[in-house]
């Protein structure tokens, strides 16, 4: 399954970047965004996850979210999630590029991790920026505020989950992570991701341009795939333990 140059490159690899999305969770039961399950079919992208559409109906936007956190709490971090993580005892330096916003990396043991598009288990309110890691306890019909003291009032600013929504900058730091270890990887693996959305979507080029070798995981073609020096036709979850096998299974002995 793994050909020998990638074998090589591989084994010989100082700098490994996984670059994920939402197909690498597809096989703990998170549907993904795309495909024909996903969950854009039911509803349009523009209407839940951007500021017009949450200003708009926030009850609506914080279903969404609350069901999608329901489901995320439900699940486990898959095969491929955790051959990521033993990735890090056979490779010097392994980065966790994320468009994902499930924690599920981190639940897998992945200790670098960088979420691109934020993490549905964090919350922040729109008026004075304070973090809530729950909300159930400030909803009023369904939708949270914040009641945090300042200077003797009460704020009673909208909380919004902690996720870039569409129109929206990535936060500074995680992007700022992403592209340093995009231009110092030997190896990117772009893993369950169709490629669509920008600019998350434009690291894998970058990287291929600083001379990374380029590895697609899917179980079908994207628009990266005639760029990737290599086309693992399969899903992550079969396609990454293996790679983590063949070519360390030395190191696990
Ligand atoms: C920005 C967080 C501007 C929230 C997400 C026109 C109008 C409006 C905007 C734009 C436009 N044209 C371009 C844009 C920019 C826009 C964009 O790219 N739109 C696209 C759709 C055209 N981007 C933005 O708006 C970004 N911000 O540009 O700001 C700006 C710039 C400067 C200054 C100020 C402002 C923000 C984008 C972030 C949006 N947030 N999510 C939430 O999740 O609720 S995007 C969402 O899509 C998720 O993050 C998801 O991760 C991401 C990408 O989807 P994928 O992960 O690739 O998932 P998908 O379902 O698409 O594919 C799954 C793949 O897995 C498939 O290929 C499938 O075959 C494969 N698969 C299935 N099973 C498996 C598998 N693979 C392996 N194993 C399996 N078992
Ligand atoms: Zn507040």
């Amino acid at each position: 399954m793994i050909s020998e140059l990638l074998r090589k490159r591989l084994a010989a690899a100082e700098f490994v970047v996984a670059f994920t999305g939402a197909g690498i969770s597809a096989e703990s039961g998170v549907p993904t965004f795309r495909s024909n399950d996903g969950i854009w079919k039911k509803f349009k992208p523009e209407e839940l996850a951007s500021v017009d559409g949450f200003m708009r109906n926030p009850e609506l936007v914080w279903h969404w979210y609350s069901e999608r956190r329901k489901v995320i709490r439900s699940v486990q971090p898959n095969a491929g999630h955790r051959a990521l993580a033993a990735l890090e005892q056979c490779v010097p330096f392994v980065t966790v590029v994320t468009q994902n916003i499930d924690n599920l990396h981190r639940r897998a043991g992945s200790t670098r991790v960088f979420e691109l598009h934020g993490n549905i288990e964090r919350n922040y309110c729109m008026q004075c920026g304070t973090t809530f890691m729950d909300v159930e306890t400030h909803l009023i019909e369904g939708i949270p505020y914040c009641r945090t003291e300042r200077n003797g009032k009460a704020c009673s600013g909208l909380i919004r989950p902690d996720v870039v929504w569409f129109g929206e900058i990535l936060p500074e730091d995680e992007w700022n992570g992403a592209v340093a270890a995009m231009e110092s990887a030997d190896v990117v693996l772009s893993i369950g991701t169709s490629g669509v959305v920008f600019p998350a979507a434009s690291l894998p080029y970058s990287a291929k341009q600083h001379g990374a070798f380029l590895v697609e995981v899917n179980p079908e073609p994207t628009p990266l795939t005639e760029s990737a020096d290599e086309f693992l036709h399969g899903a992550a979850g079969i396609v990454l333990p293996t790679i983590v096998e063949e070519v360390f299974s030395h190191h696990n002995k």
